[in-house]
């Protein structure tokens, strides 16, 4: 399966119309110093106006499939709302991609929580459950016919933990009980996706997509190897274990101890809840992470090594060999067969509009390393079913505004121009081929 994928926040604009109400970014997107530029998602790619359009190019590029979010605030304005303008749009979307011969992947949430659920607490209050009850079941009413792939939720680390334990993402509150509690609160959302689409009789397939990282210690030191088991613990495997093993590490709940104040937001029948591992599981894979121990008063106390190069225009290392290890690893010890898809993979890079050209190599390479990474794990048996390169469209990427651009087409945001890079070029052929070329 070659896809693509994008966001609703990232790519729709129309923030005002449609019966669209604010999200926690746009709050979040006016508070000066937490978006680069002050950039905004007011507009971002205009695909609300221009999705015919987007959805022609990626057919045209011979794409298959397109892995999408909905944005809640459009469907659910105010408690108990259901805006029926909102529903119209994704309806209008759907059409555009049937008759486009593409199959959605429609994912429930990728962080774009109405700001009126904030202003009552957000993920932090478990009402939240109910409110998501609502909005994912109208999803699954309207739209259960036309969608075979379901996504539950995009990286519950990012919501949680950015949102409100670093702060730099929205809410941008710094509280650690809040950022394990509302943690808690989204993979709870995943089930109760789950039970809706047996209830309902669905037959498509439906899954969670974490953000995982291969994580390598600096040393072979004790206390560097101690230090990657609790990134690990706090990026991967504090979401992964609820969801394949129901139940949160042993290792990390000691570690965070005041911080998770005895796990108190855990009620009665959460982790059985949560524990629905479904069809498959969705990675999104960029970088790895190298670790050393440090007596700082970070909450891991731990140092991320900074690397210089090869890196993307985020800083992020590229070494597709761990996205090979990492898939290893999530199959010998989550999935066990079960399949897996690279829900977004790609790269930040400096591109440029040269003479109508956009000669992004560097992403063409990262893109050809990882496929070959993947290549040699399904060679190896793996059980992996496809890959959705992030992003199809430069677009909003979060606290880096308009700055970082990570689509295989580049947007010219003064004219909403799209350009197609050498990299969406040469995706079309390696589809085409269903091979990559060198
Ligand atoms: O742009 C984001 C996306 O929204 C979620 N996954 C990571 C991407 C790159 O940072």
């Amino acid at each position: 399966i070659w896809g693509t994928s994008t966001s609703s926040f990232q790519i729709e604009g129309a923030a005002a119309e449609g019966g669209r109400v604010p999200s926690v970014w746009d709050t979040f997107c006016r508070i000066p110093g937490k978006v680069v530029n002050g950039d905004h998602g007011d507009i971002a790619c205009d695909h609300y106006h221009r999705y015919r359009e987007d959805i022609a190019l990626m057919k045209q590029l011979g794409f298959r499939y397109y892995r999408f979010s909905v944005a809640w605030p459009r469907i659910i304005p105010a408690p108990g709302v259901v805006n029926e303008e909102g529903v119209e749009f994704y309806s209008r979307l759907l059409d555009e991609v049937e008759q486009a011969g593409l199959t959605p992947m429609l994912t429930l949430f990728h962080w774009d929580l109405p700001q009126w659920l904030q202003d009552m607490g957000g993920w932090t209050n478990r009402e939240v459950l109910e409110h998501f009850r609502l909005y994912a079941s109208t999803l699954m009413d309207r739209f259960g016919h036309r969608i075979s792939w379901w996504n539950t939720i995009n990286e519950p680390y990012c919501a949680s933990i950015l949102g409100y334990g670093t702060g730099e993402h929205a809410p941008g509150h710094q509280n650690w009980y809040e950022a394990f509690t509302a943690a808690h609160h989204l993979l709870i959302c995943h089930g109760i996706a789950m039970d809706l689409h047996r209830e309902k009789g669905l037959s498509g397939q439906i899954g969670i997509t974490l953000n995982m990282e291969h994580v390598d210690a600096a040393s072979a030191s004790d206390e560097d190897i101690a230090a990657a088991a609790r990134r690990d613990g706090f990026l991967n495997r504090w979401f992964a274990e609820p969801v394949f093993h129901g139940r949160y590490p042993e290792d990390m709940i000691a570690w965070y101890g005041e911080h998770v104040r005895g796990m108190d937001f855990v009620q009665e029948g959460d982790l059985e809840r949560i524990h629905q591992p479904g069809d498959f599981l969705g990675i999104n894979y960029y970088a790895r992470c190298v670790v050393k121990a440090a007596a700082n008063d970070s909450l891991l106390q731990l140092e991320q090594i900074k690397f210089t190069e090869p890196v993307t225009d985020l800083g992020w290392e590229i070494h597709p060999d761990s996205l090979y290890k990492l898939l290893k690893h999530v199959e010998q010890n989550y999935t066990k067969g079960l399949p897996i898809f690279i829900t977004e993979n790609g790269a930040a890079m400096k591109d440029e509009l040269v003479e109508g050209e956009v000669q992004d190599t560097g992403r063409q390479q990262y893109i050809h390393d990882h496929l070959a990474a993947c290549h040699r794990f399904i060679q190896e048996g793996g059980q992996l079913k496809g890959y959705y390169v992030w992003s199809f469209l430069d677009n909003f990427e979060w606290a880096f505004g308009y700055s970082k651009r990570f689509g295989i087409i580049y947007v010219d945001y003064a004219t909403q121009q799209r350009t197609p890079k050498q990299s969406a070029h040469w995706m079309s052929r390696v589809i085409a081929a269903n091979a990559l070329e060198q």
